[in-house]
């Protein structure tokens, strides 16, 4: 049975009990290592800034002999071949950094084996650079039939075309006395994601021998969205307070001041590179690096220079730049005198699309791998086609048509909540899209969203709470290619100091059955919300996931260590959303930890509980948004004085002397039939509904009976105190591995966790008294 299903709140009582047997231990090969590798190597300083790249010498002592007998040095032949263009003249490194600009996709492979093998057999690799057909016995062969003579001769083309444009295969290979590992793409970068996961099998103590592995991702674009330093929770400072040393606390630097102002692009930081190369380790393949709440200056001609030098430095790494915009953009007189009058922003105006496609085309001169736009438009005062007459076909469509003669997409979010549109907000969105979708066309088909649009809609039909409804979207948007968004960063499950791994969510997400049906009414084979996305379910024609990403200057890039484990998770779960959660947290701890079994089992067991933990103690049984107003961090449910309706928590939990949640069902909003039959059924009867979701769809009675023998009043109390308790449990287990743990690490762990549990406890007595007043019951 996968992790996921046997850790739940309330199994974390003292470190003892926990991790007996942990997801992944039984498949690794062993190995005692002490803490963070073999004894005398532990760098109590470390600060974390490797994410889960560290390379730790291999500790126990009979893998490592086996590992070093298996590789020895390596081959990768005509690096050069493919060489990453370049538009920076003068791309350079900041002085004093460690990392290196890469020239092609192939050199990063080999510096990265180079770099990883020394690092975890604890002693320097050969590089050998000659003819493959001479290969020495260990060697680790990396490329693609076209750059290697050797993987042309050991792995057949119909075999490459297979895994695709990402995919790879690695193959150990015999000849005489000689044995080799090939690591072989039909790209470039498929090879480098290859190298990435033969790395991480030592990395987690499997076997390197015998190797016939193929792999594939499910979803070609696996992107990133960054909102600078909104919703940022790894800036070396608060966000919003100016970061330090004139850095905001985003990762990457534009407009750095003061004693930072040397730090900006054109200049590359370590910090990118071990974030290109973190990235890539995981697939993923883009980033749009400014915020949705767009600002115009990212379209200017002189960021347009410092995104070229970012474009730059990532390009080996397989990651394509993307911006958001701001769709009134051709309005503002700093693109003077190439600005447009109001007449002209019709989105079925020439003149409009025709200025995009000059900006489009102007990003594309100095980034000619540029991925697209991502756009926010009538949502929390952006702007959009509706300010114009327009809907949002309309205006995506614009958008779409100026810029596919370059060959690039435009994802359209679709986190609108317009109040005129119904009184309950989560009706919204597909009140505005759905139609759209649904629309006849002049062709006889069906949808009006072009091709190279995509519709990026959250998980879920609010806004990235700790546990939502699947958004409705997913399945009924049968005509237009839809892409779904996932928050990474924590913006309301603990931001950086509580510990809430999120993979199990997403695993849930992706795991919903959606319950669709195709038009004549019969339940698709597949059809849960990952087939959805991957295009399986109902054919689209491209597939794309997006996470929100939580980079930011932090010594550690996340601010929280385990906030790192969140990024690790969305890359693996991008590539193959059916990956059990609780094995992605094995390899995750045994990369970025230890490999010491002890460490792993206590580990993996505090982190797969602690997302239901934080559900339980924020907002248990689908309880929604209790926050308090803007922080999105602390609890408060009594607040209604936000200017407007649906910001406050009062909207959403209705809290009277009856009970407690917003009615969703044909009784009251009707929002459940946005869902096909199947789900309508489950979630619009209090009988069926899915208890930890209850309360997103029923006024619930507070002495309606539960599962567990409880009235709901006293489940509802039982929740929240078992949230906090987990997040006790999990202090005390992690303080129980301090002999095993690197110091300054260890350190920074424990002082987040006494913060965790003091927050946690602070939900549960300000909502539990509150609640109190309305049910009038006994604690
Ligand atoms: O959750 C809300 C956030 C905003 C964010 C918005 C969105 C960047 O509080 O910070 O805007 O969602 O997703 O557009």
């Amino acid at each position: 049975m996968p992790m996921s299903r046997r850790v739940f709140v309330g199994a974390v009582t003292a470190g003892v009990t926990l991790g007996t047997d942990a997801a992944g231990t039984a498949r690794a090969l062993g190995g005692q290592d002490t803490p963070s590798g073999p004894a005398g190597q532990r760098d109590d300083g470390y600060d974390g800034s490797a994410l889960w790249l560290r390379y730790v010498p291999v500790g126990d002592p009979h893998l490592l002999r086996r590992y070093r007998r298996r590789v020895t040095a390596v081959v990768v032949e005509n690096a050069d071949r493919n060489r990453s263009y370049r538009h920076t003249p003068n791309l350079s490194m900041a002085p004093g950094s460690t990392e290196r600009l890469m020239t092609s996709t192939l050199e990063a492979a080999r510096e990265e084996l180079v770099r990883g093998l020394g690092g975890l057999l604890d002693r320097p690799v050969r590089v050998v650079h000659g003819p493959g057909h001479d290969l020495p016995d260990g060697a680790v062969v990396v490329g693609t039939r076209e750059s290697s003579p050797a993987v042309r001769r050991f792995v057949p083309a119909e075999e490459l075309a297979r895994v695709g444009r990402d995919g790879f295969v690695l193959r150990s290979v015999t000849q005489g006395r000689r044995a080799f590992t090939v690591i072989a793409g039909h790209t470039d970068v498929g090879a480098l994601y290859g190298t990435f996961a033969f790395l991480r099998r030592i990395q987690t103590h499997r076997p390197v021998e015998g190797l016939a592995v193929a792999e594939s991702p499910r979803v070609a674009h696996r992107h990133l969205n960054y909102w600078d330093t909104e919703r940022l929770y790894a800036g070396n400072d608060a966000p919003g307070t100016g970061g330090l040393n004139g850095e905001n606390g985003a990762i990457f630097n534009f407009a750095a001041t003061g004693a930072s102002a040397g730090l900006n692009l054109p200049v590359v930081l370590d910090r990118y590179l071990v974030a290109a190369r973190a990235m890539a380790s995981v697939g993923i393949t883009g980033i749009t690096i400014n915020n949705v709440n767009a600002d115009n200056a990212y379209l200017t001609d002189e960021y347009i220079a410092q995104e070229a030098a970012l474009a730059d430095a990532l390009r080996p790494y397989g990651i394509r730049l993307a911006l958001s915009i701001r769709y009134a953009a051709p309005l503002d007189s700093r693109f003077a005198p190439d600005t447009l009058t109001e007449e002209q922003m019709a989105p079925t105006d020439p003149d409009f699309r025709a200025w995009w496609t000059r900006r489009a085309r102007r990003i594309q001169q100095s980034v000619p791998d540029f991925a697209g736009f991502t756009v926010k438009a009538n949502s929390e005062g952006q702007p959009g086609p509706q300010d114009f007459g327009y809907d949002h076909g309309d205006g995506a469509n614009g958008m779409a048509a100026a810029v596919a003669p370059l060959g690039l997409k435009i994802y359209w979010r679709t986190f609108v909540y317009n109040p005129e549109v119904d009184s309950d907000r989560l009706k919204r969105a597909y009140l505005e899209f759905g139609h759209i979708d649904d629309e006849p066309q002049p062709d006889g088909s069906r949808g009006r969203f072009l091709d190279n649009v995509f519709l990026q809609t959250k998980n879920g039909p609010l806004d990235f709470q700790a546990r939502e409804p699947v958004h409705p979207m997913f399945g009924r948007m049968e005509n237009t290619n839809q892409a779904i968004e996932l928050q990474i960063t924590q913006e309301y499950t603990g931001q950086n100091r509580m510990l809430c791994f999120l993979a199990p969510m997403w695993e849930e997400i992706l795991k919903t059955d959606t319950r669709a049906t195709d038009a004549r009414g019969r339940l698709l084979d597949k059809r849960l919300v990952g087939h959805v996305v991957d295009g399986t379910a109902q054919h689209h024609s491209d597939t794309a996931v997006v996470g929100v990403a939580n980079l930011g200057n932090a010594d550690n890039l996340t601010g929280h260590h385990f906030s790192q484990a969140n990024l690790y998770a969305f890359g693996r779960q991008s590539w193959d959303w059916t990956l059990d959660a609780g094995d992605i947290a094995a390899d995750w701890v045994r990369m970025t930890w230890s490999n010491d079994h002890h460490v792993v089992g206590v580990v993996v067991a505090m982190m797969m509980g602690s997302w239901e933990a934080l559900v339980n103690y924020q907002t248990p049984l689908g309880i929604a948004h209790q926050f308090t107003a803007d922080v999105h961090y602390g609890p408060g449910p009594s607040e209604s004085h936000l200017p407007r309706e649906d910001w406050n928590p009062t909207y959403y939990h209705k809290a009277d002397s009856i009970g407690l949640g917003y009615d969703r069902s044909p009784t009251g909003s009707d929002f459940t039939a946005q869902y096909f039959p199947g789900l309508q059924a489950a979630y619009g009867d209090l009988g069926t509904v899915p208890e930890n979701l209850m309360m997103w769809f029923h006024h619930v009675p507070w002495d309606h009976p539960m599962s567990s023998g409880r009235i709901f009043w006293d489940e509802l109390v039982h929740r929240y105190y078992a949230g906090v308790r987990y997040v006790g449990g999990m202090r005390r287990a992690w303080d129980s591995l301090e002999s095993r743990i690197d110091a300054r690490r260890f350190a920074e762990v424990r002082a987040k966790l006494a913060l965790h549990e003091a927050d946690a406890a602070d939900w549960r007595d300000t909502c539990v008294s509150y609640w109190q007043q309305f049910s009038g019951r006994h604690i």
